[in-house]
């Protein structure tokens, strides 16, 4: 008994000179097979010794080395964790590098533009409503005084999906939802996108963001179609931008008018303008007094009510407000483009 206590006292204390000696992963590992091992570590060994011990020794002499075993697992596993923070990587700065930007995104420019619609209308007292981008036939052209095969389909080039489902080609449709679920007054906008069968230039997109816009109500004049569109388009541009309202047809309308803005990029003195043509006007809406045909379809009693309506297309009109000589540029995923607008 004395020699293993000797023994266990040695044992220690040449533990805790090699171990003050550990400086990697490498030695650390190698202590601890010295010592800890199954097979040949020491404690083993003083175990296996143990076992020779009378049985009344054998407790107290297991306790020993158990203490001692415990005494060097702590130390272990404190130089494990001095080691690994040693080891750490270090991430070498380079104080004189420029710094690193991190990426910032933006809103589109349309999205922008929309926007700024939005809220010229919302001041107004419009409410905002939404509708599918899959639309009926019914609700994009037969609710809206299409009927079918009328030829006026034709000037909305339809993508179909079956007979009877198609992209809505104008948010016009969502006019007919909102008067189906309430009755007048109703005074909203409705902002969204919209899909035609064109191949893509300058000026026409196959895809492209459209602002409807719909009051209805007891007494309701052109008198306040054109005082509401006029007020919105100086508040967009500027108050003495030059406004024609042009006799148009819409199925839904009754009259109708398209409204073109004079050129802000060549006031018309430019033949060659790449925004006007040379006309000095550029077209951003249809609009007119709703047919009272389209009210009968919703069962809203022309007699008492009327109302108007418009559709404004937002990127034709962003376009031109940022005075980009093509619609293209707003699809083209080009950051350097895109970029400029958030930073206004
Ligand atoms: C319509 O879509 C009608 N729903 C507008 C309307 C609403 C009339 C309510 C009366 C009452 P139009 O097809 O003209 O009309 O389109 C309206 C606007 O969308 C155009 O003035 C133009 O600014 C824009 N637009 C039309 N086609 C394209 C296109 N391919 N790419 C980009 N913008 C377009």
């Amino acid at each position: 008994m004395k020699d293993l206590k000797a023994k266990i006292a040695e044992l220690k204390k040449k533990f805790n000179s090699v171990s003050a000696r550990v400086k990697d992963e490498k030695s650390l590992q190698e202590v601890r097979n010295t010592y800890l091992s199954r097979k040949r570590g020491e404690l083993n060994l003083l175990f296996e010794e143990m076992n020779a011990l009378k049985p009344e020794k054998k407790s107290q002499a297991g306790q020993m080395i158990n203490s001692l075993k415990s005494y060097i697992q702590e130390r272990l596993e404190k130089l494990k964790k001095e080691i690994a923070v040693k080891e750490r990587p270090v991430r070498k700065i380079d104080l004189t590098l420029p710094g690193e930007k991190g990426y910032c995104g933006a809103p589109h420019p349309v999205v922008l533009f929309q926007q700024e619609i939005e809220e010229i209308f919302l001041s107004m007292g419009f409410s905002i409503e939404e509708g599918p981008e899959v639309e009926t036939d019914y609700y994009n052209f037969e609710a809206l005084n299409f009927p079918p095969h009328h030829p006026a389909r034709d000037d909305w080039d339809t993508l179909y999906i079956t007979d009877d489902l198609l992209l809505r080609t104008h948010t016009s449709p969502v006019q007919i939802r909102a008067m189906e679920k309430r009755k007048p007054p109703i005074r909203i906008i409705v902002p969204g996108r919209v899909y035609r069968r064109e191949t893509s230039d300058p000026t026409h997109l196959p895809m492209f963001y459209q602002v409807e816009g719909l009051v209805v109500d007891e007494g309701i004049t052109f008198a306040n179609l054109k005082g509401t569109l006029e007020r919105f388009i100086k508040t967009l541009f500027y108050e003495k931008i030059k406004i024609r309202f042009r006799p148009s047809f819409f199925p839904f309308t009754e009259p109708s008018a398209e409204v073109d803005i004079e050129c802000i990029v060549c006031g018309g003195e430019d033949e060659k303008c790449r925004i006007c043509g040379g006309s000095g006007w550029k077209e951003i809406l249809g609009s007119g007094m709703v047919d009272p045909q389209v009210l009968k379809n919703v069962n809203i009693d022309p007699e008492k009510y009327s109302g108007f309506a418009f559709g404004l297309g937002v990127d034709r009109t962003a376009m031109f407000a940022y005075q980009i000589p093509d619609m293209r540029y707003f699809y083209e995923n080009d950051l350097r483009f895109i970029r400029q607008f958030a930073l206004k």
